[in-house]
C-alpha cells in the first residue's frame, strides 16, 4: 500500500499506515506496522518452515475441519485432533520435531513484548495460521499454555482481516479491529484469556503473500 497520494504527494490514511501503539483494552495493544520492515524475512521463514512441516487443516475435537491451515515451529507446536488440543514436540504428520523457530521470529516477539511492557518474553512455540479467502477463526480463548502470566504475540502478514476481540465470557460482544500487514498484537495480563477470533478473509492480492493472510502467534507454552 502506497502511503502517499500519487497526485498531491500528501500523506493520507495516516491512522493506519503510521507506526503507533494503540491500546485495545487493559493488557492488550496493537503495535501498528511493528513488523513491516522484517516482513519479507518473516515470510521467508514461513516458507522454510512449511517446506519441512506443510500447512494442514486440523480437525477439532468436535469433528469439524478448521478453515485456516496451520503449521508450527519451535520446540513445541499446537495441535488439534479428535482427542483435543495440546502442545507437542513433534509434527503428528511426520513424527519429526517441528522445524526450528527462525531467529527473526524470536527477536521480533521479544521486542514486541518488551514494547508492550512484558520484558523477557522467550517463546517456545510459534503457531502459523494461513487464511485463504473465506477462512476464519471462531471466537476462542488461548488456554493451552501453562503460565498465563506470559503474553502472546501475534503478527499479521499479507491480506488484512477484521479481528474480533471480546471479553472473558464467550457471550461478551466483541469489538472489531482491522489488522493489516505488519501489525503486531500483544496481549497478556488481564486480557490474556479474552475471547477472540477473525472474520472470514476477503479475497485480495498482497505483493508479499499473494492471495493469503498469515498470522504468527508466538507463545510460551511451558
Ligand atoms: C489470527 N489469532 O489472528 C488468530 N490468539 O489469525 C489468534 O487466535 C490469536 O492473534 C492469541 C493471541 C493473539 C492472536
Ligand atoms: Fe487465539
Amino acid at each position: 500500500m502506497n502511503p502517499y497520494d500519487s497526485r498531491t504527494g500528501d500523506l493520507f490514511d495516516q491512522a493506519v499506515t503510521q507506526r503507533q501503539i494503540q491500546p485495545l483494552v487493559a493488557g492488550a495493544v496493537v503495535l501498528r506496522q511493528f513488523a513491516t520492515d522484517q516482513a519479507a524475512e518473516l515470510v521467508s521463514g514461513i516458507d522454510r518452515v512449511q517446506s519441512q512441516a506443510p500447512f494442514r487443516q486440523m480437525e477439532t475435537p468436535g469433528g469439524f475441519t478448521m478453515s485456516a491451515a496451520m503449521t508450527n515451529c519451535g520446540p513445541l507446536g499446537w495441535v488439534s485432533d479428535r482427542t483435543g488440543y495440546r502442545y507437542q514436540p513433534t509434527d503428528p504428520q511426520s513424527g519429526q520435531p517441528w522445524p526450528p523457530m527462525p531467529e527473526p521470529f524470536r527477536q521480533l516477539a521479544n521486542a514486541a513484548a518488551s514494547t508492550a511492557g512484558f520484558d523477557g518474553f522467550e517463546p517456545d512455540a510459534c503457531l502459523i495460521n494461513r487464511y485463504l479467502p473465506g477462512a476464519k477463526m471462531s471466537l476462542h480463548q488461548d488456554r493451552n499454555e501453562r503460565d498465563f502470566d506470559q503474553p502472546i504475540v501475534s503478527v499479521s502478514l499479507g491480506l488484512p482481516v477484521l479481528f474480533q476481540f471480546g471479553g472473558l465470557r464467550r457471550n461478551d460482544r466483541p469489538q472489531r479491529i482491522l489488522l493489516e500487514h505488519g501489525d503486531v498484537v500483544v496481549w497478556g495480563g488481564p486480557a490474556r484469556l479474552r475471547y477472540h477470533g477473525v472474520l472470514a478473509l476477503k479475497p485480495g492480492h498482497h505483493p508479499l503473500t499473494g492471495g493469503c493472510r498469515y498470522n504468527l502467534t508466538l507463545r510460551r507454552a511451558v
